[in-house]
Order: C-alpha cells, then structure tokens, then sequence
C-alpha cells in the first residue's frame, strides 16, 4: 500500500459525471488511494457510487477504500474499510473483514493508536491537524500529538484534516505514511495540476 497521497472524496453539490471526472483527473494525475466517504446517503445509492468509483480506480491499479461501510466494501470487493468510534469495535471490524481487507481507523491520542493498532488496524487516520471547511465532526489534534502517534505505532499514519499544499512544508521531518486531502484536490480548480504539484512538494518534504 503507497499512503502517500490519500484521496478522500466529497461529492459537495457536484453531478454523478462531474464527481466521477474529478477523482479519475486526481488518479490519472498520482493520487496514490482513494476514499469513498458517504454520509447521508441510501446504501443502494452508497453502493452504486461504490461500484462506478471502483471502475475507475480499478482501471489505474489503485486500492479503493469505503468509508465506515464494511457491507460496501464486501459488497464490492474494494481494498479496505475506513472507520472511526462511531463505527463497530476495531477488533469487530476486522474479525468481519478478515484479514486480506485493509483496515484504518481514525485515531487522535496515542493511546488511541496504540489500542487501534493491537486490535488489527492496518494504518492510522490521525486529525484534524489544521482547521477544515469540510463538514466533518473531528477535533483538532496538534501536530506534538501527530508526532506522538508516530513515535509510538508501528502501522503507517495518514495525516488528515485542513491539509493544503502550503502547509505540507509544516509535515516536513514527521513519519508519515502520507497525507490525506479533501478540499485541496476535490476544490481544486485544475486537480490535474494541483495533484502534480502535491506531489513534487511531498518529496521535496521527505514524503
Ligand atoms: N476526517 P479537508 S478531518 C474526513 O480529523 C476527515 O479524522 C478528519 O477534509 C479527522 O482535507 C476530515 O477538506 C476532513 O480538510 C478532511
């Protein structure tokens, strides 16, 4: 699994076509994985959407993760499952999974992760580090904590929340498996563009 550049979708008042365009732009142009993240939604529409976003990440070899959904993900077969507390147990979750499914979870101290970690989380969801526009209920989480988690998990941490091209500079040095982006790439006025810059920037930042 390459974290390095995690997509998290948001389908804000886009068409079908119009959402659908904007990830196959951000794959063609280097994301790395892509999240599926439905609130609200019916589960024919959830997995609907499901199975056209899976199409196109499919067609460039890149793994699918769903948000909160374990029935979605089986039901499609994509890569993983993302899940926060609101969801099951992690150690429920993965026992339904298996374990040829990967499995994040959001974390936000390091006890947390550490918790997260031994009950079969693949990787680490760690945020909000910066402030979001996106309709999310998160806290902020600082960068010390970040730098905590890292220190004390073993399993790739993904940092999400308010993350922007500009403040990547901020991340530099920190063990990161990669950084999670909504609004930067989904808002971005030519996502093609702005996933190249994203990613001669992460390796300039050591990421
Ligand atoms: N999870 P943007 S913050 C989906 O803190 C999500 O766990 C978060 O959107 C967490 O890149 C967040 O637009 C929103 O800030 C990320």
């Amino acid at each position: 699994m390459n974290y390095q550049l995690y997509l998290v979708t948001n389908r804000y008042h886009f068409s079908d076509d119009q959402f659908l365009n904007k990830i196959d732009q951000a794959c063609a142009a280097g994301v790395t994985l892509v999240q599926l993240r439905e609130k609200e939604v019916t589960t024919r529409r959830y997995y609907e959407l499901a199975r056209k976003v899976k199409i196109i990440t499919d067609y460039y070899h890149l793994p699918l993760i769903i948000d909160d959904r374990i029935d979605i993900c089986q039901a499609i077969d994509a890569a993983g499952v993302h899940i926060g507390d609101a969801e099951l147990p992690v150690t429920i979750a993965r026992r339904i999974l298996g374990t040829h499914k990967i499995l994040g979870v959001s974390a936000k101290t390091p006890a947390a992760a550490q918790a997260a970690m031994r009950a079969g989380a693949d990787y680490l969801g760690v945020g909000a580090i910066y402030p979001t526009t996106t309709k999310v209920i998160t806290q902020l989480t600082s960068i010390d904590t970040l730098i905590a988690i890292t220190n004390t998990v073993t399993i790739p941490v993904v940092a999400i929340g308010g993350i922007t091209d500009q403040r990547l500079v901020d991340l530099n040095g920190i063990k990161l498996a990669g950084v999670a982006m909504i609004s930067e790439i989904m808002q971005a006025e030519n996502i093609t563009a702005k996933v190249k810059t994203l990613k001669r920037h992460l390796k300039e930042v050591g990421h």
